[in-house]
């Protein structure tokens, strides 16, 4: 199959999916053994099965390439991610424009696979590389009076057909808490299965929250902004009713529209499962303490 990206990989450049589970299996020691039957009570440390670099790659949202599932891959291949530029700026002892190459050789990049929930009820479970944001941001030297860190994606109208129509009020944004974007499961994702991330999934870096929501993992990231107030988001700005700043994964708060109760887990063809929707995606072991005390109907 043909694939329009400016970086030319296609599934054969992958490690093939057999070994790379094998590997895992070898390294783990113990994945797969014994889930089957078990009541599902996952954790960060759960083996998952990843889904295939062709659905990982090809059912995206990336609504500056347009709001179909199809278009970012079809578009996203006209980004120019090389060189690649992140303004670092508000409450930080360094601020300053950052080359990404630079940045990336600097940190520790290691492999995490991650369950994906996306609002819309479908989810993925996706082998990332990349490295912890709390390394960028001690790079950046955090001041203390920063409580929230905002996001940005960049806005290149002769690249992205999306920006060209008011969809969302662009750039696209998102926010953290400071804590959460401290925290140890909180990545910069840099590459997929041991490949640099292709464009329709966020190139050359996107964020990664694995118990929140898709929509908060922010793509093509531009800038990074250390605040003392919480930063406007893009879909709460759009649709306050419908998205909160928090966007925990949490069964039981049910988007206005439709259950978050369960998900439809993308691949599997004919097999393809619906599975009850874990609170925090299945990372409350490592999480649920950064919101002690917070009524989660009120802040979702
Ligand atoms: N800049 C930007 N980032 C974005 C989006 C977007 O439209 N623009 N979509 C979000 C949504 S809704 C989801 S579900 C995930 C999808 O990530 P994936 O395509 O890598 O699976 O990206 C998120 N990040
Ligand atoms: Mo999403």
């Amino acid at each position: 199959m043909a694939h329009r990206w400016t970086n030319t990989l296609t599934q054969a450049d992958v490690t093939p999916r057999a070994a790379f589970l094998n590997r895992r299996q070898v390294m783990a020691g113990l994945a797969g053994v014994g889930l089957a039957g078990m009541t599902r009570r996952a954790s960060a440390q759960e083996a998952l099965e990843p889904n295939t670099w062709e659905e990982i790659t090809s059912y995206n949202n990336f609504y500056e390439f347009g709001t179909g599932k199809d278009d970012p891959a079809k578009y996203a291949g006209a980004l120019t991610t090389e060189p690649w530029s992140i303004k670092i700026d508000g409450l930080v002892d360094n601020p300053g424009d950052y080359d990404f190459k630079a940045i990336v050789s600097e940190m520790t990049v290691e492999e995490r696979i991650y369950r994906f929930r996306c609002v819309e009820a479908w989810s993925m479970v996706i082998p990332w590389n990349g490295f912890e944001l709390a390394d960028l941001l001690n790079m950046a030297g955090v001041q203390d009076g920063a409580k929230y860190v905002a996001f940005e994606t960049a806005v290149i109208p002769d690249e992205m057909p999306g920006v060209r129509y008011p969809i969302l009020d662009w750039p696209y944004r998102e926010g953290l808490r400071l804590d959460e974007a401290m925290h140890p499961l909180t990545i910069m994702a840099t590459g997929i299965y041991d490949r640099p991330i292709p464009n329709q999934n966020g190139a050359p870096l996107r964020l990664v929250v694995p118990w929140k929501y898709g929509f908060k993992s922010i793509k093509s990231i531009v800038r990074i902004t250390l605040t003392d107030v919480e930063p406007p988001t893009s879909w709460n700005m759009s649709n306050p009713r419908e998205y909160g700043f928090y966007s925990n994964v949490n069964p039981n708060v049910d988007h206005p529209r439709w259950s978050q109760a369960s998900e439809r887990q993308i691949g599997g063809g004919l097999f393809a499962k619906r599975i009850p929707t874990l609170m925090y995606n299945g990372y409350e072991n490592e999480v649920a303490g950064l919101y002690e005390g917070m009524d989660l109907s009120e802040y979702y």
